[in-house]
């Protein structure tokens, strides 16, 4: 692909000396780290399938991404997620259960931000990215030595929220990373049809901030130019858009189904780039891992994960007047456990 850094697309010699050169240990921490969130996306889907959760939107394909922003970033750096990027938590040393919670519209699901410094999950399209530039700004201020990273799909990339975050990031050089996955769909709407700008780095000239493109399938190409993007900001050189370029391989979450709208053939072209099956192969053929180690570890996480699942079961289960409380301040009538009990078009008889 056109300007994309890649890692495991290099020819083989190329890619070895690189996977060399980042070093068994950090490899492993970011295979680690993939099928951490793997084994967390399919124990969610199999849940929401039982009905033990509610909606959800899957991450399958995406755990390249997630797992190098947190990985290339320090402990003391903050994230923002949206709604795809929930179990980027436990990968900062949340219990899964916690993320399971959430989607189980489960007040036990609100982790600990300031422990975790990973911001609440922002449902709105783009929100989240003003959040991550006050923050920066505020970090640039106090002269503190710690970045932000704000996550947004192609589709956020049209949304006012990410043109005002962006310009504000660049005015103010504050020590932000936007890192917008271009799967190339927002739910039905294809990129072709979201933007007359197909490279989404290229919109970063606009604001006047280095852009710079990656291979969204490759967790090694990725924390390679995360940590250049988080090295810039830290040292004060100023906010950058990272475009992780791939494809969504999943639906665009359990309510959805993708034969509708987009060919089945594509997703079939897509699919060999799954990340975890790539990396493996990569780091394999470079001697620094056997399958065999690959496997115990992606077994331990599902393990891990089995047992979050048997916890949400024991978990007890949300009242109305919980997820009223913790929502309002104070109750509104409509949301009343008595009126939602009863509600009237009960007593009516319809
Ligand atoms: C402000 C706003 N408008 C609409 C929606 C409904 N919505 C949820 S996800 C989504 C598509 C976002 O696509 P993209 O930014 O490409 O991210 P992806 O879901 O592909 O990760 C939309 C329109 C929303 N959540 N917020
Ligand atoms: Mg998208």
């Amino acid at each position: 692909m056109d300007g994309v850094e890649t890692i495991l697309g290099a020819d083989p010699e190329a890619m070895v000396s690189q996977l060399l050169e980042l070093g068994r240990d950090l490899c492993l921490r970011l295979f680690e780290g993939m099928a951490g969130l793997r084994a967390f996306d399919d124990r969610a889907v199999i849940l929401q399938r039982q009905g033990r959760i509610g909606t959800y939107p899957t991450f399958y394909g995406e755990e390249a991404v997630q797992t190098a922003s947190v990985v290339a970033l320090e402990e003391r750096d903050w994230l923002f997620p949206t709604y795809r990027q929930t179990a980027v938590v436990t990968l900062r040393g949340c219990p899964p259960l916690v993320p399971l919670l959430m989607w189980r519209g489960h007040p036990g699901g609100w982790h600990d931000v300031m422990r975790y410094r990973v911001a609440p999950v922002c449902v709105p399209v783009a929100t989240n990215l003003p959040h991550a530039v006050g923050a920066a700004w505020g970090a640039r201020l106090r002269s503190a030595d710690w970045v932000a990273l704000g996550y947004a799909g192609d589709g956020a990339t049209s949304a006012g929220d990410f043109h005002e975050a962006c310009n504000l990031a660049a005015v103010t050089g504050s020590p932000v990373i936007f890192l917008v996955n271009n799967n190339q769909w927002a739910i039905s709407t294809p990129l072709r049809r979201q933007t007359r700008v197909q490279r989404l780095a290229e919109k970063a000239a606009a604001y006047g901030m280095p852009g710079l493109r990656v291979d969204a399938f490759d967790v090694f190409a990725c924390h390679r130019v995360l940590r250049r993007a988080a090295e810039l900001a830290r040292s004060g050189g100023g906010p950058t858009l990272v475009e992780a370029v791939g494809y969504r391989l999943g639906p665009h979450g359990t309510a959805d189904e993708p034969a509708l709208y987009r060919s089945p053939a594509a997703d079939r072209l897509w699919a060999p780039m799954e990340p975890l099956g790539r990396a493996q192969l990569g780091l394999v053929s470079a001697g620094l891992a056997d399958a065999g180690e690959l496997a115990e570890i992606r077994g331990r996480a599902s393990a891990r994960l089995l047992a979050a699942a048997e916890e949400l079961e024991r978990s007890p289960r949300v009242t109305l007047e919980e997820i009223a409380d913790t929502v309002h301040l104070s109750t509104p009538w409509d949301l009343s456990p008595d009126h939602l009990r009863e509600p009237s078009w009960a007593a009516a008889g319809e």
